[in-house]
């Protein structure tokens, strides 16, 4: 699939200090090893609808490390999938009288230039579901292999050869390399009862007949009438489960265990549990090292979410003319681990900030850029801290306001917000 085209990361004097990240797994802050590759998948979006707030300050936090590594002078390899055949998405093609074809590919073209415009750097590697259904098959059929899947018989309600991954088997003493076992709730710390509720909430199936646990997932869905499906060899056509998806596109472009596996926090159970678990059954090594989670957005203290319809929509505010920069600054705006509500009054503050960081270019000498540089760069470094950065940026602008700037200043303040933040005061 695709990607989408980043803008050009101008390149700074100097580095950040070392990066720590908070690790959901853990509980902690963690620092990130330096190492000179580094691999980060961010899990993508299910295109049934245009990309919220919510999925925007998802990416916008994510971007925000890999630039922070780019500064660090590493390489980073970007993967993120798109979950293009899923429940969701069918079901809003059905309500809609859609092709689901034509919805996935028309959302995520509009993702591609809600990102463009939002200056998110594009992952290396797009890779979507359908595209990667001949991959996941065999490694279907290894686990079945293995004993660590097993065939559900049919019943009246459902057809027979449904494959499910048996998580007690998979559990039974494998390290995830950061000094946890592997076990569902390794992330969340979600109580047995808290997960059993939590997974029926978020695509599971804990009720269905004949599984071996309640929170063993889906790994192939054998075709029903009126569903697509594709060739599954061994396992006869259907379609696959939606963490078998993100284990096997991270697999195949990303060496295990890679830096950090990142998303929304409402995906660490089960989702990156089980793509975790998954992954660790197929290749026995550890899927990441860290595995870290941006808070939910909500809008009037409510999770912003397309089945709650409370959506604000990047590519709405575009098309009234908002600029995409005040956009991505309201953003920056909050930690990218707290949960908040989007509010006009933010963007409003954000363009108000805007005018300001643009007058002070005016005032930027390059030794005061220097200092602003250190100041948002110990900010970043200390877990994505953007509010931090922004206030010293805002501090650099009232402690300069008598100073008279130099190009080279003007030059070097409008690169350093554009690397870090992504923030581009000027076109
Ligand atoms: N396709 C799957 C991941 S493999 C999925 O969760 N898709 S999504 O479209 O529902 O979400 C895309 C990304 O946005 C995910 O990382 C998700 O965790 C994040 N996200 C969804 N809703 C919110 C929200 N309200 N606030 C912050 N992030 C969100
Ligand atoms: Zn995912």
């Amino acid at each position: 699939m695709i990607s989408w085209n980043s803008r050009t990361v101008p390149d700074l004097p100097g580095g950040p200090p070392p990066i720590r990240l908070w690790d959901s797994a853990l509980g902690t802050l963690a620092e990130l090893p330096q190492e000179a590759r580094q691999g980060l998948y961010v899990c993508g979006i299910t295109p049934y609808d245009a990309t919220h707030m919510g999925h925007a300050a998802t990416y916008v936090a994510f971007d925000l490390l890999n630039r922070l590594w780019r500064d660090a002078g590493h390489d980073v390899d970007y993967v993120q999938n798109v979950t293009d055949v899923d429940d969701p998405l069918l079901e809003r093609a059905t309500a809609t009288k859609v092709d689901w074809m034509d919805l996935a590919r028309s959302q995520t073209d509009l993702f591609r230039t809600d990102m463009e415009a939002l200056n998110v750097l594009a992952p290396d590697h797009y890779v979507g579901a359908v595209e990667s259904v001949p991959a996941i098959v065999p490694v279907i059929e290894d686990l079945l292999q293995r004993n660590l899947a097993y065939c559900v018989p049919g019943s009246e309600r459902e057809p027979d050869g449904d494959v499910y991954f048996s998580v007690e088997r998979a559990s039974q003493g494998t390290d995830t390399g950061n000094g946890t076992t592997w076990n569902p709730g390794f992330i969340s710390h979600l109580s047995g009862q808290e997960m059993i509720t939590t997974f029926a909430e978020r695509g599971g199936d804990p009720a269905r007949a004949g599984k071996h646990n309640p929170l063993d997932p889906l790994l192939w869905r054998v075709a029903r009438p009126g569903e697509p499906s594709w060739d599954g060899a061994s396992l006869g056509p259907g379609r696959p489960g939606w963490h078998i998806e993100c284990s096997v596109i991270a697999l195949q472009h990303l060496d295990a265990p890679f830096a950090v596996q990142g998303g929304g926090s409402d995906l660490m159970f089960p989702h990156h549990e089980m793509s975790a678990g998954h992954a660790q059954a197929i290749s026995g090594l550890p899927l990441a090292r860290h595995y870290a989670h941006a808070g939910m957005v909500g809008l009037d203290g409510e999770k912003m979410s397309k089945s709650k319809g409370n959506l604000v929509l990047v590519s709405a505010l575009r098309e009234a003319g908002t600029d995409p920069v005040a956009i991505r600054l309201a953003i920056l705006a909050n930690h990218y681990r707290s949960d908040w509500s989007w509010t006009t009054g933010a963007l409003d503050a954000a363009r108000s900030r805007l005018d300001m960081w643009r007058a002070a270019l005016a005032t930027a000498t390059v030794e005061s850029v220097h200092e602003l540089l250190a100041s948002m760069r110990a900010a970043l470094a200390h877990d994505l801290d953007a509010p931090a950065a922004l206030e010293a940026v805002d501090s650099w602008c009232a402690a300069g306001a008598h100073l008279t700037g130099t190009d080279e200043g003007a030059e070097l303040a409008a690169d350093a917000l554009d690397a870090l933040l992504g923030i581009r005061l000027k076109d």
